[in-house]
This record gives structure tokens, sequence and C-alpha cells, in this order.
């Protein structure tokens, strides 16, 4: 068997018509971590089938199903990328090099629109508000918070991270920031996702979003103030 370098973690909530597109492109040395969120169109059937290892997180949020990822892997470095088809797992490696070669702690993925619509307007505004406040607070120099990124298992689990929602991937960059961890940004491409957006797609998910994410930076703006 081919040594496992690189467990990449696909939080998943139905999205079986996503996921053989998405593990038949996982580079060599990459084992897809499949975290069932509870699907109910066969989600961990397909991935199981296609040769993923699945785990199941029954507590719904894409934190939840993000740690619990984590949580089961056993590589020394540990990726995150969305099951729905919009990243293409074939960009892992710009992620996972500057880990391995030790040149950065956290690798994010700035997502680069590959086609017109892989980006609702809405949540494309959003995030470079958000960017520019996460700029400002940490002086770490980012354009985007995407969900494809990688770091070392170990030091990800120190991070202790506790956000079990849509506020995880903030709350991984703002810990990894004020633990001054090397924190690079990469170009990846973003196409349109297969099936219905489950966070920023939709009203409720964008609140939710909004609402996670608001707390996590008001609390770290009261920490360096204090
Ligand atoms: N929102 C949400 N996403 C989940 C959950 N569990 C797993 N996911 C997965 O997390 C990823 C991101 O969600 P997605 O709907 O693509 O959000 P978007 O990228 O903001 O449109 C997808 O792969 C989902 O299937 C959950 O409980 N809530
Ligand atoms: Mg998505």
């Amino acid at each position: 068997m081919t040594n496992i370098r690189v467990d990449v973690v696909l939080p998943c909530l139905n999205e079986a018509r996503a996921l053989p597109w998405i593990l038949e492109r996982l580079p060599i040395g990459y084992r897809a971590i499949v975290v069932d969120n509870g699907s109910t169109d066969g989600s961990p059937d397909v991935a199981r089938a296609l040769g993923a290892h699945v785990v199941h997180e029954s507590r719904r949020g894409f934190g939840a199903a993000a740690h619990a990822g984590l949580l089961a892997a056993t590589a020394p470095i540990v990726a995150f990328c969305d099951a729905d088809a919009s990243m293409d797992p074939r960009d892992l490696p710009r992620v996972v090099d500057p880990i391995s070669d030790d040149a950065a702690d956290l690798v994010l993925g700035r997502r680069r629109p590959t086609t017109r619509n892989a980006w609702p307007p809405h949540a494309r505004l959003a995030n470079t508000y958000l960017s520019w406040r996460l700029r400002r607070i940490t002086g770490v120099n980012i354009h985007d918070l995407g969900p494809m990124r990688a770091a070392r298992r170990d030091h990800l689990l120190a991070l202790d991270l506790l956000d079990r929602r849509s506020g995880y991937p903030l709350e991984m960059f703002l810990s990894a920031a004020a633990a001054d961890w090397r924190i690079l940004e990469v170009d990846t491409g973003y196409a349109p996702r297969v099936g219905r957006s489950k966070v920023t797609g939709t009203v409720r998910g964008t609140l939710t979003a909004i609402k996670d994410m608001s707390a996590l930076l008001a609390a770290t703006q009261r920490g360096a103030r204090s």
C-alpha cells in the first residue's frame, strides 16, 4: 500500500453526486476521510465504495464535521476540502507542499473562480470584507477565507478549536495567527458546486456564518485590547 502522507478531510452533507468526481482526483499518497454529517442521499455508501475512509458525525455543523475528520486523521499532514466539487483535489498539493517543505504552518487556498457564476456575489463581497478585517486584525496578508487548507495534524490538534459550526475555518485562522504560525495563501481554482449549497448559497446559511464569525471576531478584538 502507498504510504499515506496526507489525510484529506471532506465534510459531507448529501454530496453523493459530487463524491465520485472528487474521490477519483485525489493525488497519490492522499487519503480521503469523508465525514458524513447525517446524509440521506447515500453519500457514505458512495464514499466507501470508492475507497474513502468514512466517519460519522451526528452533530450537525460544518465545524463538527471538520473537527471529527481531524480527530480521525492519522497522517502527519491534514488537508481540508469541500465535498461539493467546487474545488479540485488536484489543487491539494498547492496547499500541502509548503507544509511538507516546512515553509509554512498553515496554508490557505485563495479561491480563484474558473468560470463565471462560481461564487455568489453576496458571498464574494462578504468574504472580501472579512479578509480586509482579518488583515487589519492579524497583519496576515490574506484575501480569502476559503475551506481548502492544510497544516500539520499535531499543530492543528494543539489549537484546541471550539467552534463546531461555520466559524471553524475562521477560528483556525485566528488561533494560528495568535500562535504566530507562518500563514501562507496560495491560489486554488473555484468552480460552481454540484448540488445545493448549505452555507453561503442560502440566506439562512449566510446569516449563521455571519453570526458565528462576528462572535469570534468580537472576542479576538476584545482579547487584543485587554
Ligand atoms: N453547512 C453544512 N455543511 C456541512 C455540514 N456537514 C457537512 N457539510 C459539508 O461542508 C461543505 C461546505 O458546505 P457548502 O454547502 O458547500 O457551503 P458553501 O461552500 O458555503 O456553499 C460541503 O462539503 C458540505 O457537504 C453541516 O452540518 N452543515
Ligand atoms: Mg461549497
